[in-house]
């Protein structure tokens, strides 16, 4: 099976996790994308979405899939995204697609997170993913800074040869070279620093639910 073909299949099987008649969190990247056009199929049996990302706010909605602002839903039973990586606890790192912050966010309303990955993504220790840092654009070289004192080396991400600059009009570093043994730790110690608007773990909360593709099949991880 392709790595597109394991996505598919387990963006198939998140279905199952999906409630009737209520609106849920979806997230960003190819492996949610996989996951809005399975649930393109069953729109009829959900209220609607809050989307983690514009790019996923206008997929859902080509689909007829009604989007919601996140300050206009209480609450919501389930949160279903993919991740970078993920340990066999269900931390993770997640922002290789610049939208780690409304994830951190739409996540944080939902009572359960559904992870959805490839069984590519499952690591034992986080770390080999360059850690995705979400910082306020003049913080960006003082940020840089402090995140070299615990032992990476941070670099901002680029497009078209200019900072990225994400939904929030933020920037992002990059950190390589972390072996992240406590993540819960690191990412308190990190959202503690001055301009640091997200950092890409979350293991404080993570997934409560892992769904990996396999070449055997669809596997539980938590
Ligand atoms: C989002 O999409 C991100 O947090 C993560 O960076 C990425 C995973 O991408 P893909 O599903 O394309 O591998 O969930």
């Amino acid at each position: 099976m392709t790595q597109d073909e394991l996505k598919q299949a387990v963006a198939r099987a998140a279905i199952e996790y999906v409630p009737s008649g209520e609106i849920i969190g979806v997230g960003t990247g190819s492996t949610a994308n996989f996951f809005i056009d399975e649930l393109g199929k069953i729109k009829d049996r959900i209220k609607g979405a809050v989307a983690s990302s514009e790019a996923t706010a206008a997929r859902l909605k080509s689909h007829g899939i009604p989007v919601f602002d996140l300050n206009d839903v209480d609450s919501m039973s389930v949160y279903i995204d993919g991740a970078d990586e993920i340990d066999p606890k269900g931390a993770m790192i997640k922002g290789g697609g610049a939208a780690l912050t409304r994830e951190k966010i739409v996540a944080s309303v939902a009572n359960k997170f559904v992870c959805i990955a490839d069984g590519s993504k499952l690591v034992d220790v986080l770390g080999a993913f360059p850690l995705p840092v979400e910082v306020i654009p003049m913080a960006q070289a003082a940020v840089a800074r402090k995140l070299k004192t615990f032992g990476g080396e941070p670099r901002l991400r680029m497009k078209d040869g200019q900072p990225l600059l994400t939904d929030n009009g933020c920037m992002i570093l990059d950190v390589v070279g972390l072996k992240i043994t406590d993540p819960a730790g690191l990412e308190a110690q990190i959202n503690n620093i001055p301009g640091v608007v997200t950092v890409g773990l979350f293991a404080q909360r993570g997934a409560d639910v892992g769904l990996l593709g396999t070449a055997e099949g669809v596997k539980k991880l938590t």
